[in-house]
């Protein structure tokens, strides 16, 4: 079946169902797509619940309801249907809505997945939309939530911009009048809300000399060029900035880049902005940072407030999962700051720390990503902590940079692989971001495997991996 047939069937699947039980991961992408599901499905007039799960494995199986509702796996199910068909689940009983890795099973479920039909560039909540438009054509204004999960999963981040079917929903978003586009803007992170040196100084992509992990240097090179803080030492954000204003910025980078002999290749980006969010909360008028708010309540097990987030609560909710923001940052700036500090070990191909139950296992993986720029940028990173959930296993997060994935690596392939050697481990993830669950005692082997896997990818880079 081609992909437009997957969606279709599974809008009439879903219509034709009495009540419906959304189970969907805790992240971004699983946080919007849930909503996008359970807003679209109630909006038909049939009741619908949700489970938020960590992840979908025998420790969290339990909590699907033994009930007759529809089960709707977002985010995932893809990879685990073998496990799915052992719990007695019937293909009557489910809808699977995923863009990870497909593991086929002897039962045939319906599994709309978007990588089977060679979109890679898509999140769960892309195709979540997509099924939810099939369903009912008033679900458009849902395309600005599939915007937020595609790029909590980082689906521009290769291209600099959403693109295939990603970027057809933007068109919707941008019809509806609920998105807005600002193609080939600077790529730095936090438009919104960070005060601009800090935006300048902190964006994994370009690196500016005397600007770039030096927020001083950042607000001396502003000044230079006119742009001060707007009271006291408030200074703006790139957002609200006057046009010339940035037109300055911009050209005064390129200047400082061109100076240095840096490459600018990933110096503009596209931004997608969401006009119909107040001022006054502001984390939610772009998408980076409106995925950011919701991957900080589902990392801190407050998935739910999220969801209400999505629905549109803009009081209770929000100023909650602000406050849960302020300490997921304040998490992840101690785990850099411990990986900086205690140093990292160093093998050919990847570096490599255990931070044992120092810090959430949520957060580590978000942590390591975000201290890559401190490290070697060559090597991808390995991350272990201990599994909050089961003392017998460790949690591995690995991460690294577009360029290095782009010269050959696929983390989600080197720890999916390594797993295969590892009776009780299981991984999986993304090419530039990954995680697994191993046995405790099979660490070591399991890092110089991973080592040994990665060399390999360098070694066969060929054209059409990237
Ligand atoms: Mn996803």
């Amino acid at each position: 079946m081609s992909f437009d047939q997957d969606v279709r069937s599974a809008a009439d699947v879903i219509l034709s169902s009495n009540s419906v039980t959304v189970i969907s991961h805790i992240d971004a992408d699983g946080i919007s797509s849930e909503s996008i599901l359970s807003q679209a499905i109630s909006r038909a007039g049939i009741p619908a619940r949700s489970v938020y799960l960590r992840q979908l494995d025998p420790l969290t199986l339990h909590e699907i309801p033994d009930d007759e509702s529809l089960k709707i796996f977002s985010d995932f199910g893809s990879g685990q249907q073998s496990m799915l068909q052992e719990k007695g689940l019937s293909p009557d009983d489910i809808v699977i809505i995923d863009h990870h890795v497909s593991q086929p099973a002897d039962i045939s479920y319906l599994e709309v997945n978007c990588l089977l039909h060679g979109y890679e560039k898509m999140s769960a909540a892309g195709v979540a939309y997509l099924v939810a438009r099939e369903m009912d054509d008033i679900n458009r204004d849902l395309a600005k939530l599939a915007i937020v999960g595609n790029i909590g999963d980082m689906m521009d981040r290769e291209n600099l911009k959403l693109t295939g079917p990603a970027h057809e929903i933007l068109a919707d978003g941008v019809g509806y009048g609920n998105v807005e586009v600002w193609e080939h803007d600077l790529n730095i992170y936090g438009i919104s809300t960070r005060p601009l040196p800090n935006a300048l100084a902190y964006s994994d992509d370009i690196d500016i000399p005397g600007v770039s992990q030096v927020p001083d240097g950042a607000r001396i090179f502003l000044e230079k060029i006119g742009i001060k803080p707007l009271s006291g030492t408030r200074w703006p954000v790139w957002e609200t900035l006057p046009f010339e204003d940035k037109q300055a910025v911009v050209c005064a980078v390129i200047d400082q880049m061109l100076a240095f002999g840096k490459n600018l290749d990933r110096l503009f980006a596209d931004h997608y902005l969401f006009p119909d969010e107040n001022q006054a909360q502001a984390t939610l008028r772009n998408a980076s940072e409106y995925a950011t708010l919701l991957n900080s309540c589902g990392r801190w097990k407050r998935p739910e407030l999220g969801g209400k987030i999505c629905r549109g609560d803009r009081v209770v909710a929000f100023r909650e999962a602000e406050q849960m923001l302020r300490n997921h940052r304040s998490k992840i700036r101690e785990v850099m700051e411990y990986i900086t500090d205690t140093g990292v070990s160093e093998l050919s191909h990847l570096l490599y720390i255990h931070v044992g139950d120092r810090f959430p296992d949520t957060i580590v993986g978000i942590g390591a990503g975000m201290s890559l720029s401190r490290l070697n940028p060559e090597k991808p990173i390995l991350i272990m902590c201990e599994d909050s959930l089961d003392p017998t296993k460790t949690k591995i997060s690995m991460r690294t940079r577009q360029e290095v994935v782009d010269k050959g690596v696929d983390l989600q392939k080197a720890l999916s692989t390594a797993c295969e050697r590892f009776d009780g481990s299981s991984g999986g993830g993304h090419r530039i971001a990954a995680g697994a669950f191993i046995p405790h005692d099979a660490e070591r082997e399991f890092i110089e495997e991973v080592n040994h896997i990665l060399r390999q990818q360098y070694a066969q880079k060929s054209p059409d991996s990237c």
